[in-house]
């Protein structure tokens, strides 16, 4: 009968069986590698722990070593017990080395975490400038119909700012007193016209463009007056163009920017680069909005009148058609011009022309 108790145990992580004990020593230095490099790539304290239980819980690979130390013969006894007692406490402190490490490590990821669940801090943003927001609109009604945009240079010459435009020298217009000269040659403009000039002298007939830009007077400022504005013309050159035309396509213009209701009356007026001209008024948008006829008394932004003056306009007059080449004999066309800031201010109820260009950010921030 073999007595089982003098047997040696067997133990799963030690190859103990007859023949094998020669690796028991190597066996625990390969434990204590595998272990040391578990530990040092445990990214939470978790992870950790079950490092430790797996190898010096109760239950723990180098745990089980231990206790199959009394198993093993006296040579052996010695080494393989020194060699674990060794690893124990080296994985021990290696554990708590680098708790102490992932502590402090966890520690500041979690003071600096980002929650993105608190608000923001804004950042200032700019907007767009109410004179922006109303040429946008203005390019928009007018493309829709077809029209295209052009834009030139604020500095013209004289021919272009005048010659051409059927002003002649010793009109009041080209006094010093009126127009900002620059040098003896280039004033700043003081329409957008001139840029109508260049597209016809490059381009033949059919012309369908607006001309928004900054224009210049030597006037003196007031609530609606000041020496830069903006301007926006408009020139249709085909043949058979009529004041038909103008009508047709002003009023719809009137329609989309002031409101459904919004009809025209034109007063005869002069330029010297349309013929026939005319002052367009609009009915007030104050009090008469969409009625007819228009309501007067004592309204405050007609006066009364139920007319809200607001460009000029005409046939484009032969001289003009001629001095650019077209064949006055095939074409016609109309033009008209509206102060951009005017428009502006009765559409947004703006009561003073400096607030385009003063740029206090009280008055910007209420649009865009
Ligand atoms: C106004 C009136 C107007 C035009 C501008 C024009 C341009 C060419 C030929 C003929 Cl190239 N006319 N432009 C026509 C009528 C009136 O402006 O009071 N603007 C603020």
């Amino acid at each position: 009968m073999p007595n089982w108790q003098n047997l040696p145990r067997m133990r799963h992580t030690l190859a103990l069986l007859p023949g094998n004990e020669v690796s028991t020593e190597k066996e625990v230095s390969e434990l204590r590698e595998s272990a040391a490099g578990e530990i040092r790539a445990a990214s939470s304290l978790k992870e950790l722990e079950a490092i430790r239980i797996k190898y010096l819980g109760r239950k723990g690979l180098l745990t089980s070593v231990l206790r199959s130390i009394g198993d093993l013969s006296g040579p052996e006894r010695s080494s393989v017990g020194k060699a674990s007692n060794e690893a124990k406490e080296a994985l021990a402190t290696l554990i708590d080395e680098r708790t102490e490490a992932l502590t402090v490590a966890l520690a500041t990821v979690e003071r600096r975490r980002l929650d993105i669940t608190l608000p923001g801090v804004s950042q200032w943003v700019g907007r767009r400038h109410l004179l922006s927001i109303a040429v946008k609109e203005l390019k928009s009604i007018f493309i829709g119909m077809g029209f295209s945009v052009a834009t030139g240079p604020d500095v013209e010459d004289i021919y272009h700012n005048f010659e051409a435009l059927n002003i002649p020298e010793g009109h009041p217009s080209r006094e010093k007193g009126d127009t900002f000269f620059v040098g003896r040659e280039l004033v700043l403009r003081t329409q957008t016209s001139p840029v109508q000039i260049r597209v016809m002298e490059r381009k033949p007939a059919p012309v369908r463009m607006i001309f928004p830009g900054r224009v210049y007077r030597k006037d003196a400022s007031d609530a609606t007056h000041s020496p830069e504005f903006h301007q926006l013309e408009c020139l249709y050159v085909d043949r058979d163009v009529t004041f038909l035309d103008l009508k047709g396509t002003l009023s719809y213009f009137a329609r989309r920017f002031f409101g459904s209701g919004t009809r025209l009356r034109f007063r005869p007026s002069y330029f010297p680069f349309t013929e026939p001209s005319a002052e367009v008024d609009i009915t007030c948008i104050s009090c008469s909005g969409g009625q007819s006829p228009p309501r007067s008394g004592n309204c405050r932004m007609c006066g009364g009148s139920g007319w809200l003056e607001v460009l000029g306009a005409g046939m484009v007059h032969p001289a003009v058609l001629r001095c650019v080449g077209y064949d006055t004999d095939e074409l016609t066309g109309f033009a008209f011009g509206a102060g951009i800031e005017r428009l502006a201010m009765l559409k947004y109820g703006i009561a003073n022309i400096r607030f385009f260009l003063e740029n206090d950010v009280r008055f910007l921030e209420q649009f865009g």
